[in-house]
């Protein structure tokens, strides 16, 4: 019997995402496919589509034109489907090793179809398991430094920079994480979720002039600093690992921004899950942190020297300036991450894991006390080093 197929956008079925992976021919006719709606993120349907004999699978991506965290009252643009999908084949492009494959794409249907990667797990969900990912900052450290200084005015054509900074514009992304991560936590809004014990605490961020001023300037570089391609969320739920392998996924958040802002949304990550261990469980999560700056400043500072376009590339101090400004940035970054994840909207689940009540609250407290340092710190630290002790100093006070 032959499949109709839509042409207008309605969300898929998972017959309709079996029908779509037998037209495309990701399956050899007749092979006997199964298929599960498996999302578990904030925003999309995720369809994984199974040969049943070999099973080997293939991922369907919808966009869903609202926030699935929140529900259909909070209306959310389809577009983010091709952005997704064309940053996913631009970073390809510097690094593939870290990202799925796209196989196909459709922007009227916010369809991206990609590499099944379920031989992999979350590293949020392995991270909170205990495990370490031995390769997983080494990998993170060069998929942001490739894809930042490729995309950048130093790695590329200037015009050329320009019109593809163009086909990034993303407002509607970028205005949730002006929203929730940079805005709603640091005033009493209606999106902010945290309990009731928390909230002294919380008054007290809320009523600190001095961290609201830092936050105001982290905010405006967010707003205003088109440096190169980001991921724009590139927390540990967007990250699948292995102990060999890791994959970037989810770059619908992408857009022209700072340099700093991945990189700060993957420490602040790690910090939130080092919060939820025991102290001798977490130098491999600084451990995490400090290898992923070496390894993006090595090899940025390496693409810098080597294939640079800007005439000024060799000024003395011009790099050390770049890396200074992004890794200041980076903290910052974190700081304001970190305090969102604890108390604004979409938690995360190593802090709301915590099972024993007062363990929770005592470690939320502390993500409170940390972000707030390291937003206030952030111009204090010469190296990641140093976010040991400034871990250690919030934790004690
Ligand atoms: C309404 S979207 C909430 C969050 O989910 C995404 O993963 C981003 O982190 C966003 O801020």
């Amino acid at each position: 019997m032959p499949v109709s197929h839509p042409t207008v956008y309605e969300p898929l079925t998972e017959q309709g995402a079996i029908s779509l992976t037998v037209r495309l021919g990701l399956f050899p006719e007749g092979t006997p496919l199964a298929c599960r709606e498996i999302g578990d993120g904030n925003l999309n349907l995720v369809f994984r589509v199974v040969d049943q004999q070999t099973k080997k699978g293939i991922i369907v991506k919808q966009a869903l034109p609202y926030a699935k965290v929140v529900g259909e009252s909070w209306p959310l643009t389809l577009k983010r489907a091709v952005i997704e999908s064309n940053a996913l084949r631009t970073f390809a492009s510097y690094v593939p090793q870290y990202v799925p494959k796209v196989y196909y794409s459709d922007e009227s249907l916010a369809i991206t179809v990609m590499e099944d990667l379920s031989h992999l797990q979350i590293a949020r969900k392995g991270l909170i398991e205990g495990k370490t990912y031995p390769l997983l900052s080494q990998h993170i450290g060069e998929f942001i430094a490739k894809t930042s200084f490729y995309t950048s005015d130093f790695g590329m054509n200037q015009q050329e920079k320009k019109q593809l900074a163009q086909s990034f514009v993303n407002p509607e992304l970028c205005k949730i994480t002006e929203d929730l991560v940079f805005t709603d936590p640091f005033f009493n809004h209606e999106t902010n979720n945290f309990e009731d014990e928390l909230r002294d605490d919380v008054e007290a961020l809320w009523n600190d002039d001095k961290l609201r001023l830092e936050v105001a300037k982290l905010k405006r570089k967010f707003l205003t600093e088109g440096d190169a391609l980001i991921h724009g969320d590139l927390h540990t739920g967007s990250i699948f690992a292995s102990d060999e392998e890791t994959k970037i996924i989810d770059p619908e958040f992408a857009f022209y921004g700072p340099f700093g802002f991945d990189i700060g949304q993957f420490f602040a990550n790690l910090l939130l899950n080092a919060l939820s261990r025991p102290e001798q469980q977490q130098e491999p999560l600084f451990a995490h942190i400090d290898k992923t700056w070496d390894v993006f400043a090595t090899i940025f500072s390496d693409l810098w020297r080597t294939h640079n376009v800007e005439p000024y590339a060799k000024t003395e101090g011009l790099l050390e300036d770049v890396l200074h400004h992004t890794f200041i940035d980076a903290i910052g970054f974190a700081g304001c991450e970190v305090i969102r994840r604890t108390i604004g909207l979409a938690h995360v689940a190593d802090l709301d894991g915590i099972e024993d009540k007062e363990e929770r609250l005592q470690a939320k407290r502390y993500a409170l006390r940390l972000g707030r340092s390291l937003i206030l710190q952030r111009e204090t630290l010469s190296s990641t080093k140093e976010i040991r002790s400034l871990f250690a100093q919030t934790v004690l006070a």
